[in-house]
């Protein structure tokens, strides 16, 4: 095989066994890399109802064919696990040094088994695997962590670890990066802490082989060069992901006050052009010439990287109005570890919960008592600290019935920063993500709002499936940044040719599309094999507050979404996608991408169609 290396990595924490295992091509053509290979080692490995949290669930660090590799942007893995927030497959794309290096080191995938009592760290230097003790790293956030993991093995290695909400098994906890990423918003950071992990640190120095070495080194160079000469290459380095927020405010989808509105009145203090004129450094993923970490000095003046959804989840949703503030509470989830999504999701339910009287949490745009939470949060500090880190899903279950109006997820995992009071496509993409609410495999709601806004109609459906074909297949498999796609233009044919020079595999898109397919029903099998069947198609219903709370502000003031029509366009959903109206695979559609043995798995919980 060229490109892919055959190799799992697989350490036990429990039994302190390392091995090796291979795969073969046939595997390799199936499932691709990245988020195809977890989900299969998940479906297969980790037993049915295994405790996310126990010794039974294993952590992946999965690359790709692409990953790692001299051409755009190509620095990412996959980090998955049974989720401990949802209950269902989890996953989450992370920028780092660790893609590479793994993949020189040898490997495709580490795959983490069992935990440990004490704990530990993980070191990879080529064949040399070594589990060492961690009592002097634990309890350390993340930067510190990162220091003094750079002092003792130098800076040339890859370092994938948790801050202290992920040894607190805080329910969103994420891994974080060298460089000042993160990744896995429901929670496989707090898997990696329930195994007592607190980095994992890897150098590679083999060389990776290739189909046509002398070819990827031309197509990459020329790929690279087309990404710097794009049109929209300019903009894109001015302000990155933040360019957004502007536009949200713009068509009234900028999450404010707990998703109550859609714009906000201090949107201009908050946006991409504030962050512009406060930019101090440019930070990103390696192998990457389109960096997109712009970073400010925040209220401490501490170095603080924001992006549209940082931004959007801990500003307006919590109607905090200074950048710098912002840059801070950013700051302090990063370097504690947790999903920022996540945890503006949490605080701005307990800060509208404590506006209805059902806790005394936080106000609106209440700098210092959210900051102070953030870290009660963290630490589990206290009866508060403890509750909101379960995540929101959780804190509404605990306060009652009721509340669930106003929280705001999917499956348990909160809900990415667009309201979607008036974006029905945009509703269904959060409706039936792979992981819960989240907005990265199908952003349809720049397509939505430059066709039929209004419309629930089956375009929709199949804007969704293409965007997630594209986004949640063929990016997460490959596994490399979507950025140099979809936000300056660089052509989709490009992955194919690229991957033709690694693998000397001459596929197609259409041969990605299939590809993406078979992941998309294995997620969903997945999904319903975790619920012992109990399934039905309101775990793909989005937050009640968009159909039953109208807009109170804005030009789409009275504005909601139609119960009726959106059962309707999530039929349409299903019926292209193979799906039963419960929103499961049927038999036919789990053969037809070679999943027999999966469909005969499922049928022990639930009756296929
Ligand atoms: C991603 C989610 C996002 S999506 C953002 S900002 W975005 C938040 N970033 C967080 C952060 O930072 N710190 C933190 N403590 N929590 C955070 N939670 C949120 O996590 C990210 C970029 C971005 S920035 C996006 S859209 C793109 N995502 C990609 C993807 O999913 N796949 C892919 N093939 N390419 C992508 N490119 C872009 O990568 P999750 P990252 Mg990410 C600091 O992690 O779980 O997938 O959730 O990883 O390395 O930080 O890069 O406006
Ligand atoms: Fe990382 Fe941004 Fe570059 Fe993508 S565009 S690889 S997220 S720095």
């Amino acid at each position: 095989m060229k490109g892919w290396l055959g190799k799992f990595l697989r350490v036990n924490l429990s039994t302190g066994e390392v091995k090796v295992t291979d795969y073969d091509e046939e595997f390799a053509k199936k499932w691709l890399g990245g988020r195809g290979f977890a989900v299969k080692i998940l479906w297969d490995e980790v037993p049915k109802g295994a405790d996310p949290l126990g010794s039974e669930n294993k952590l992946i660090f999965a690359t790709g064919p692409l990953s790692g590799l001299p051409l755009p942007s190509s620095g990412k893995m996959v980090v998955a696990a049974k989720s401990p927030l949802t209950g269902g497959y989890g996953d989450g794309n992370i920028g780092t040094k660790a893609s590479e290096q793994l993949k020189k080191a040898g490997y495709d995938v580490l795959i983490v088994e069992g935990a440990s009592e004490k704990p530990v760290y993980i070191y990879i230097e080529d064949d040399k695997v070594e589990i060492k003790p961690a009592d002097h790293l634990w309890g350390l956030p993340v930067d510190d962590l990162e220091q003094k993991i750079i002092e003792k093995h130098g800076k040339n290695v890859g370092i994938l670890s948790i801050g202290p909400a992920g040894e607190n098994l805080v329910k969103f906890a994420v891994v974080r990066s060298m460089e000042g990423r993160a990744g896995g918003r429901p929670g496989i950071g707090a898997v990696m802490g329930s195994k007592k992990l607190k980095a994992v640190v890897v150098r590679g120095t083999k060389d990776i082989p290739l189909a046509n070495p002398e070819g990827l080194k031309a197509a990459g160079k020329d790929a690279y060069t087309s990404v710097r000469n794009k049109e929209l290459y300019p903009t894109w380095m001015r302000q990155g992901t933040m360019l957004i927020l502007e536009w949200c405010q713009e068509v009234s989808s900028l999450p404010t006050y707990n998703f109550r509105e859609g714009v906000f009145e201090y949107s201009k203090q908050v946006d991409g052009n504030k962050l512009e004129s406060m930019k101090v450094k440019t930070l990103g993923c390696p192998l990457c010439n389109m960096r997109c970490g712009h970073s400010i000095k925040d209220k401490n003046d501490d170095l603080s990287e924001l992006d549209y959804e940082n931004v959007g989840m801990l500003g307006p949703n919590l109607g905090m109005q200074d950048l710098s503030e912002i840059g801070t509470l950013v700051r302090l989830a990063d370097d504690l570890g947790m999903d920022t999504i996540c945890l503006g999701g949490v605080l701005a339910f307990a800060a509208e919960s404590t506006e209805k009287g059902y806790l005394n949490a936080l106000k609106w745009n209440d700098f210092e008592r959210t900051k102070e939470l953030i870290k009660e949060i963290a630490y589990r500090e206290g009866e508060l600290g403890n509750l909101l880190a379960e995540g929101t899903v959780n804190v509404s279950k605990k306060l009652g019935e009721e509340t669930r109006k106003w929280a705001m997820y999917v499956k348990g995992l909160d809900t990415s920063a667009y309201n979607c009071h008036l974006n029905p496509g945009m509703a269904l993409a959060f409706g039936v993500s792979e992981i819960g609410a989240h907005h990265k495999s199908s952003w349809v709601i720049y397509w939505e709002l430059q066709t039929n806004r209004e419309s629930y109609g089956e375009e929709k459906a199949d804007k969704v499936i293409e965007l997630q074909r594209i986004r949640g297949g063929m990016f997460e498999c490959l596994t490399t940044c979507r950025f140099p796609w979809i936000e300056v233009g660089l052509e989709l044919d490009w992955y194919p040719r690229l991957l033709k020079e690694v693998t000397g595999i001459d596929w197609t898109l259409d041969d990605m599309w299939e590809i993406a397919d078979r992941v998309y029903a294995m997620i969903r099998a997945f999904w319903v094999r975790e619920f012992d069947g109990k399934w039905d198609r309101t775990m793909d219903y989005p937050p009640p507050r968009w159909f039953e709370e109208p807009l109170t502000q804005g030009p789409l003031k009275g504005a909601h979404l139609d119960k009726d029509k959106y059962d309707q366009l999530l039929s349409y959903y299903y019926q292209k996608r193979g799906w039963d109206e419960r929103g499961i695979p049927t038999k036919s559609t789990l053969e037809q991408f070679g999943l027999k043995d999966v469909a005969d798995e499922l049928e022990k919980v639930i009756t296929l169609q």
